[in-house]
């Protein structure tokens, strides 16, 4: 197998032996490498035949993207049952391929080795298309699953995945990264719009960390339309909810948090899973990443559902009847007294909601305090959290911020600091979790509301932006933050082993973008 997509990948390097660090098997890397072959293949189809396509067919890429994103699937069936329905779809697509015995290369499946083993910089191009479109297409299919879609975006994904299987050069292939990045915002905006035209807009939101006695289940992942059905099929059956990980957000927004039951949050960021859900006498539903192969001590209590996949675990299909967890929340009964539980720093409560719109609603005061010198500079401190034991960097370093500074946070990398009492300024708090990794579009928003406010660029902004990644996600969202100028990016534990020495050197160049060293010393440049 190979496979270097993510941030744990071995000795920062690749996965080249029998399974990877996520734990995915070699041969079920293979059928994730044929399954984007497939795609690849699918999108030289869709060339030509733009007419032909269909919802379903932007559906079967979105999740075929998706799924192959890390620890999502680890399943073999599923992901070959995939491969066979973008086959399909590319056979309807070009019917005559079928009895044509010339080998033309137009509709063929890509072979995915020819990208791993050829030149690195064209591979290390073709590597940030590929895993920053399957992280576009995981914010896609949530706003899908609410209803919400964008021609733009599904039409790019087929763009992108062709020039994957096209011998082009690095002329071709570095406007095609970039644009991932102006997609992405594209596709944030809509997950956006999406969530807070469904759940309302969120606001500033106490969660306690306390898991009350009673029956209850565990919802980790980014699915809020997962969490609100079952929200809904719990309501009445004694049975509190508890987010975890990327789910915490949830409680901010208005249409989740005036459920009674939706009580707290359990546990902290996804790798420290297989020691948090060990002894818990309650179910876990993911709804997607970050899913770790569950231990015998609780695997028996996983549930999946969507693109979320393991051998043996229960999956919750399309009808979404939830009642297999439900049964089991009852069956195990939860806790026979309220458990306190405390965040990595000993905190028992954390706060969420700090939205572009809670966050603009108080533009005014954030900006008189900028003025008066109360706030001299804004850190956002976000992205991935994950197993290296370097990531105490983000806990060190949000505690050495001087007083008079805010931090911005999003996405699972908060929970290394997001139980600390820092304080506020002027009744602002200065920690503001923004939400889900898609929130960045949250922080993108008051951004360019505060550039301006002060009428200047971002980058003149006192604003520093100091990134942990793990996943495809996070590459979308810098390929974002790279579209739209923003410059000094401070990105950690490791720089991504699919980028060249060439293909960094451009980035450093042009966007002054660097690696993490040690707290102290970032903090001195980044004030100085
Ligand atoms: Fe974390 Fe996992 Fe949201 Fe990722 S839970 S690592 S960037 O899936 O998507 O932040
Ligand atoms: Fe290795 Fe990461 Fe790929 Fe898993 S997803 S096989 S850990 S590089």
């Amino acid at each position: 197998m190979f496979c270097f997509q993510c941030e744990q990948t071995a000795g920062c390097t690749g996965c080249t032996r029998n399974a990877g660090v996520c734990g995915k098997k070699s041969g079920t890397a293979r059928l994730q490498d044929k399954l984007t072959g497939a795609l690849v293949g699918l999108a030289r189809a869709v060339e030509g035949n733009e007419d032909q396509v269909t919802k379903e067919t932007d559906a079967l890429v979105m999740e075929g993207l998706f799924t192959t994103i890390t620890n999502v699937n680890f399943n073999d069936e599923t992901i070959s049952a995939l491969t066979s329905r973008i086959h399909a779809e590319k056979d309807r697509l070009v019917p005559r391929c079928l009895d044509c015995a010339s080998a033309c290369g137009r509709n063929d499946d890509y072979d995915i080795d020819s990208l791993w083993d050829g030149d690195e910089d064209i591979r290390s191009l073709k590597s940030l298309i590929l895993f920053g479109i399957r992280g576009v297409a995981a914010y896609a299919y949530h706003a899908a699953v609410l209803g919400y879609t964008d021609e733009e975006v599904n039409r790019f994904f087929y763009k992108a995945l062709f020039a994957i299987g096209m011998d082009w050069d690095t002329d071709e292939l570095l406007p095609i990264v970039l644009e991932v990045g102006e997609i992405n915002l594209k596709c944030m905006a809509l997950l956006d719009q999406a969530n807070t035209e469904t759940f309302g807009m969120p606001t500033p939101t106490e969660v306690p960390l306390t898991v009350e006695k009673g029956p209850f289940i565990v919802i980790s992942g980014h699915d809020m339309h997962d969490l609100k059905l079952l929200i809904e099929q719990t309501e009445g059956k004694g049975i509190n909810i508890y987010t975890h990980g990327e789910m915490l957000p949830a409680h901010a927004y208005p249409e989740l948090k005036k459920f009674a039951h939706l009580k707290g949050n359990f546990g902290t960021a996804w790798q420290n899973q297989q020691k948090e859900f060990a002894s818990i006498p309650a179910p876990v539903l993911f709804t997607t990443n970050c899913l770790m192969p569950p231990k015998p001590s609780y695997a028996d209590r996983v549930f999946t559902t969507e693109v979320v996949s393991y051998p043996g675990c229960i999956h919750i299909g399309e009808n979404k009847d939830f009642t297999p967890v439900i049964e089991r929340a009852l069956q195990l009964g939860g806790y026979k007294e309220d458990q306190a539980f405390t965040g990595i720093n000993g905190g028992t409560k954390v706060t969420t909601g700090f939205s572009h719109g809670a966050v603009l609603s108080v533009a005014d005061k954030v900006v008189d305090a900028v003025k008066s010198g109360k706030i001299k500079h804004f850190f956002l401190v976000g992205g991935c959290d994950g197993a290296r034991p370097g990531r105490n960097y983000y806990t060190e370093f949000v505690k050495k911020t001087p007083p008079d500074t805010i931090v911005l946070t999003l996405a699972c990398g908060k929970y290394r600091f997001n139980d600390l009492d820092l304080g506020t300024i002027d009744g602002l708090p200065r920690i503001m979790d923004m939400g889900q990794c898609n929130d960045a579009y949250s922080a993108i928003q008051v951004a360019l509301a505060l550039a301006d406010a002060f009428e200047c660029e971002v980058n003149e902004l006192p604003l520093s932006m100091v990134l942990s990644w793990y996943e495809q996600k996070a590459v979308c969202i810098l390929l974002t933050l790279l579209h739209l100028g923003i410059k000094n990016i401070l990105l950690g534990p490791t720089l991504p082993a699919f980028i060249s020495p060439n293909v960094l050197n451009l980035l450093i160049e042009k966007y002054n973008i660097g690696p993490i060293t040690t707290p102290d010393e970032d903090m001195r440049k980044l004030l100085g």
